[in-house]
């Protein structure tokens, strides 16, 4: 979705775009607001992001990397977690406004930023990842119908995303509305399937917002220029309580109310950490 300039400007979403991108995530099982984020803003989280993987290649990888063998297979993809530290906990990622208003509609005002991280497909990948959807089923094989939606990922590209630097490639328009038994280890098996289907690979600027339900089945491919392909990546939560992020006491008490009540569960009064494999 295309947002206007007066919405750019006052940060603040038109009722009848809420409701059409609520519609689209309830319907289509995704949205994209393109390129919101300031230009300023996303320079400064890629920069800081390249040095964040840099460090972490060189610490954990080299080898790895190095020896062409690729991360996770070969597909070179890396979820890497985040500090929660400037600029990756920057106002404008943790609760901006555009994506509260959308995700409020969703699932009300009590949900919860449940993961703090980032997906990055780096070059030389030599094949995609398999399709899947990132939650599996709630209650294992005993409930037949297609549950809620509740939980939300939150990604935000660093650099533009094309087909040369490997776009994440999606199955919309029904995955996310199967019964909830189809997303445990008896329904049937994504990679069977996806072949047959219509799918779409997601090209969009740097800095847009795209929100889309866990249970859509996408994959990341292969990155075939030489420059990493960054996504943040968080989830809003409606029951879950994950608490995976560390967040030191003043920098939790610095933040909105808003922010406090989204990083509530999480573990307040802990050090940020290094960046670390998901
Ligand atoms: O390419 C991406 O950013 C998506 C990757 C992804 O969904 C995953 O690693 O589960």
């Amino acid at each position: 979705m295309k947002i206007s300039r007066e919405e750019l400007e006052t940060l603040k979403l038109n009722e009848e775009t809420i409701e059409l991108a609520a519609y689209l995530i309830k319907v289509n099982g995704y949205v994209i607001l393109e390129g919101v984020l300031p230009q300023e803003k996303v320079n400064e989280l890629r920069k800081a992001f390249t040095d964040c993987m840099d460090w972490f290649i060189d610490k954990h990888g080299k080898e790895i990397y190095e020896n062409k063998k690729g991360f996770n297979e070969g597909t070179n993809h890396l979820g890497i977690f985040l500090p929660f530290a400037a600029p990756f906990n920057d106002s404008l990622v943790i609760e901006h406004p555009f994506a509260l208003a959308i995700i409020d509609r969703l699932l009300g005002k009590d949900y919860s930023v449940t993961l703090f991280s980032s997906n990055t497909s780096l070059p030389g990948g030599k094949k995609p990842q398999p399709v899947h959807p990132d939650y599996g089923a709630r209650f294992g094989d005993l409930c037949k119908v297609a549950l809620p939606i509740t939980d939300l990922v939150f990604n935000i590209p660093l650099v533009d995303v094309h087909d040369g630097n490997g776009p994440m490639e999606i199955w919309p328009g029904g995955t996310h509305l199967l019964p909830d038994n189809y997303y445990g280890p008896n329904g049937p098996n994504p990679e069977d399937l996806a072949p047959h289907m219509q799918s779409m690979k997601v090209h969009m600027p740097a800095g847009s917002i795209l929100i889309r339900d866990v249970r859509m089945w996408h994959r990341g491919t292969p990155n075939r220029s030489d420059e990493i392909r960054p996504n943040l990546a968080l989830i809003y939560s409606a029951f879950n309580r994950d608490n995976s992020v560390q967040i030191p006491q003043e920098t939790y008490d610095k933040l909105s109310d808003r922010a406090k009540h989204l990083f509530r569960w999480q573990k307040i009064g802990y050090p940020a950490i290094e960046p670390t494999h998901e």
